[in-house]
C-alpha cells in the first residue's frame, strides 16, 4: 500500500496546471497529446517521490514547487526574448543575470505571478491527512507502467521532429531537457566523415559564379568591421513622418554594396555569436554560446588569415571582457589585441558600457595610432541594446516619433536605432578626418533582431511599419549588411546571405586565398544561389532561399513555405524537403567541424 499525501496531490495538481499554463504562454495553445505526456511525466515523478519518507518527500515537494515555478517563469520570459525553449545549458550563463537585470525587469509581466498562486494553499493543506490517497501496490505499479508508456510514446514521436518548439510541445518542459541532453550525447558520440574543404564545398547549398568578380580589388586596404547592436533591416531607408530613421546608414548604402536579403544566424551567444560567425564562417551551435564552446581552441579565422597577410587585428567593445567569456573567444579567434571597459571606461554610460559616441571616438584614437600599419578593426557597438532606455541627454540625437509610438517598446527601439545611426554618422566623419575612410574596406552589419512585439499595440505598430504582417523570420531576422569598398561603386546585391557569409565575401575583396580553409559561407558578391540555415531564434530546420523561407513542421517531411515576394504561405514541396535535408546535413558538418578543432 502506498500513500500520496495531501501535499503531494496538491503539488502535483498545481504543478500540472503550471506546466500547462507555461505551455499556453509559450505555444499559444494546448495540444492534447503533448499535454498528456507532460502531465504523465510529472505524475511519474511524484509516484517516485512518494516512495521516500514522508518528511523528506514533503521537503522536496515544497522545494520543487518553488524552484519549478521559478524555472517555468524563466522559461516563459526566455521564450519572450529568444523565441526559443530554455534548456539546462543556460545555467552556465547564470553569472550574467546581474548584468542583464534591466532586460529581465522589462520582460516581466505581473500575470506570471499566477505561477505562485498556489503557495498559500499548499501551506494550509500540507498536513490534512483527509485528502490523502491510498494506492494499492498493484494500482501503483499499473500507474507507473501507464505513465511510462505515455512518456515513451511522446519520446518516440519526438524522434521524427527537428523543431525544438515542436519537441517541447510533444513531451513538455521537463522531459524536453532529457531530449536535449540525449541529442547532445548523440552528437558528441557521432563518427561522421572527416570534414574537409572538399567535402564542405561538395555539400554547400550555394554555387559560385564561373567568373568571380572584384577579386583582390581591396588588397592591402585596412579592414574596419562595425557590428551594430540589434539593428534590423526594416528601419533602413525608412521614413516616419518624413524623417529618416537611419540617415547615415542610408547615405553609406548609396556608395557601397548593400545586401537587403541578409539574415542573422546567431544562437544563444547573441552579440558574441555574431562576432564568432563573422570571423570564422562556421555556424553557431545554437543552444550554447560559441565563446564557451570554442574556449581553448585555436580556430582558423579572419584575424589569423589577415595576420599572414601582414595585418594587425584588434577588437573593440565597451562592456567588460568577461561578459560572454569574450577573453576566451578572442584568444580562440586569434585577435592580436582587444579593448574592453578597462580601456573605454564608464563615461557617458548606456546599457553595458560607454555610449557608441565614446566607443567610436576612443577606437579611432587607437586606429590612428597604428601609424600606417595595415589593420583589421572589429568594432562592436552597444548603445542600441534592449530594453532601449536612453538617458535624457541623448534624446536630442534620436528621431522624433508620432504620438502613436508613445509608451511602446517599438518606439523605444526605433529611437535607440536612430541614436546608433547618429553615433555611426560621427564615426564616418572621424574616419574621414583621420584619413582612414578612403583607405579601408568598411563593413557594417546588424548582429541580430531587436524588436519585441509582445502586445497588440507593438504588433500593430510594427505591422504598419513593414506594410504587412511582421514575419518571425523574413522581417524579424533580416539584418543589414553593407560593404563599402574603396574604388568600387557598389550597388544593391539581391543574393540571399547570412552572417556565415561575411568572411568569404571579404576574403575575395581583400584577395585572401581561402580555398584550403574550411568555410561554411559563400562569397555573396560571386554566388548564383545560396541557402541560409537558421536555428535558435527560429526552430532548427528553418532556412531561407532566394524565393522562400521554410518553417519545419511536426515531422521531418512536413513544413510550411512562405514566399518572400508576396508572403503567400503553402505546405512544403518535395523540393523544399530536399533543401531541408541538405541544409540540415550541412549544419551538422559545421557542428562536427567545430567540435573537432582543438
Ligand atoms: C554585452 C553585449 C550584450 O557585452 O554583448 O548584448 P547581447 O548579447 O545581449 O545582444
Ligand atoms: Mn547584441
Amino acid at each position: 500500500m502506498r500513500r500520496l499525501s495531501s501535499l503531494a496531490i496538491l503539488t502535483l495538481i498545481s504543478f500540472c496546471l503550471k506546466s500547462l499554463y507555461t505551455r499556453y504562454e509559450i505555444i499559444g495553445s494546448l495540444e492534447f497529446g503533448g499535454a498528456v505526456v507532460e502531465v504523465s511525466f510529472l505524475f511519474l515523478l511524484f509516484l517516485f517521490l512518494s516512495l521516500l519518507k514522508e518528511k523528506i518527500a514533503h521537503f522536496i515537494y515544497i522545494l520543487l514547487n518553488i524552484t519549478g515555478s521559478l524555472l517555468l517563469i524563466g522559461a516563459i520570459m526566455y521564450f519572450d526574448y529568444y523565441n526559443s525553449i530554455v534548456t539546462y545549458k543556460s545555467l552556465a550563463q547564470a553569472g550574467q543575470i546581474g548584468d542583464i537585470r534591466t532586460s529581465i525587469f522589462a520582460l516581466f509581466k505581473l500575470r506570471y505571478l499566477l505561477l505562485f498562486a498556489d503557495l498559500p494553499f499548499l501551506f494550509l493543506y500540507r498536513k490534512r491527512k483527509g485528502l490523502s490517497f491510498k494506492i494499492r501496490r498493484k494500482t501503483y505499479l499499473f500507474l507507473m507502467a501507464a505513465n511510462i508508456l505515455v512518456i515513451a510514446w511522446g519520446f518516440y514521436k519526438s524522434t521524427n521532429i527537428i523543431s525544438e518548439i515542436s519537441q517541447y510541445e510533444t513531451v513538455g518542459f521537463f522531459a524536453y531537457q532529457f531530449l536535449e541532453a540525449s541529442a547532445e550525447k548523440g552528437l558528441l558520440g557521432e563518427d561522421g566523415e572527416e570534414v574537409t574543404p572538399q567535402l564542405v564545398n561538395k555539400i554547400k547549398p550555394s554555387s559560385p559564379k564561373e567568373d568571380p568578380q572584384l577579386n583582390g580589388i581591396a588588397r592591402n586596404k585596412n579592414l574596419i568591421i562595425i557590428q551594430l547592436e540589434s539593428v534590423q533591416s526594416f528601419l533602413l531607408n525608412k521614413q516616419i513622418n518624413n524623417i529618416e530613421v537611419t540617415p547615415n546608414l542610408n547615405k553609406l548604402i548609396n556608395e557601397a554594396f548593400y545586401f537587403p536579403h541578409f539574415y542573422t544566424q546567431v544562437g544563444k551567444g547573441n552579440t558574441s555569436d555574431a562576432e564568432f560567425l563573422v570571423n570564422t564562417s562556421i555556424y553557431a551551435l545554437g543552444n550554447e554560446p560559441m565563446s564557451t564552446a570554442t574556449a581553448g581552441k585555436t580556430l582558423p579565422s579572419l584575424p589569423r588569415h589577415l595576420r599572414q597577410a601582414g595585418y594587425y587585428s584588434a577588437t573593440f567593445h565597451a562592456n567588460e571582457i568577461s561578459f560572454w567569456s569574450r577573453k576566451e573567444m578572442y584568444d580562440a579567434l586569434g585577435f592580436d589585441e582587444y579593448f574592453d571597459q578597462d580601456y573605454f571606461g564608464k563615461e557617458d554610460f548606456i546599457a553595458y558600457g560607454v555610449s557608441d559616441e565614446i566607443l567610436y571616438k576612443k577606437t579611432i584614437e587607437k586606429l590612428a595610432g597604428f601609424n600606417g600599419q595595415k589593420f583589421y578593426a572589429h568594432i562592436i557597438a552597444l548603445s542600441s541594446h534592449y530594453p532601449y532606455d536612453f538617458p535624457e541627454t541623448k534624446i536630442a540625437h534620436t528621431i522624433t516619433l508620432p504620438d502613436s509610438f508613445n509608451g511602446s517598446i517599438v518606439g523605444s527601439y526605433i529611437k535607440s536605432v536612430s541614436y546608433a545611426d547618429f553615433a555611426f554618422g560621427l564615426l564616418l566623419e572621424e574616419l574621414k578626418a583621420a584619413g582612414l575612410y578612403d583607405d579601408s574596406v568598411i563593413v557594417v552589419y546588424g548582429d541580430h533582431q531587436g524588436v519585441q512585439t509582445q502586445n497588440e499595440k507593438d504588433t500593430a505598430l510594427v505591422n504598419d511599419l513593414v506594410g504587412h504582417d511582421y514575419h518571425s523570420v523574413l522581417d524579424h531576422l533580416n539584418v543589414p549588411l553593407i560593404i563599402k569598398v574603396p574604388s568600387a561603386t557598389g550597388g544593391t546585391i539581391d543574393t540571399i546571405g547570412g552572417l556565415v557569409d561575411v568572411y568569404p565575401t571579404i576574403a575575395n575583396l581583400l584577395g585572401l586565398d581561402i580555398r584550403d580553409e574550411i568555410v561554411f559561407g559563400t562569397d555573396l558578391l560571386n554566388s548564383k544561389k545560396n541557402t541560409v540555415g537558421i536555428r535558435f531564434y527560429a526552430p532548427t530546420g528553418t532556412f531561407v532561399t532566394k524565393e522562400y523561407t521554410f518553417s519545419p513542421g511536426k515531422t521531418r517531411d512536413s513544413g510550411k513555405i512562405t514566399l518572400i515576394e508576396n508572403r503567400n504561405e503553402s505546405p512544403a514541396t518535395p523540393d523544399s524537403i530536399k533543401e531541408l535535408n541538405k541544409i540540415l546535413e550541412f549544419m551538422k558538418s559545421s557542428d562536427a567541424y567545430i567540435r573537432s578543432i582543438e
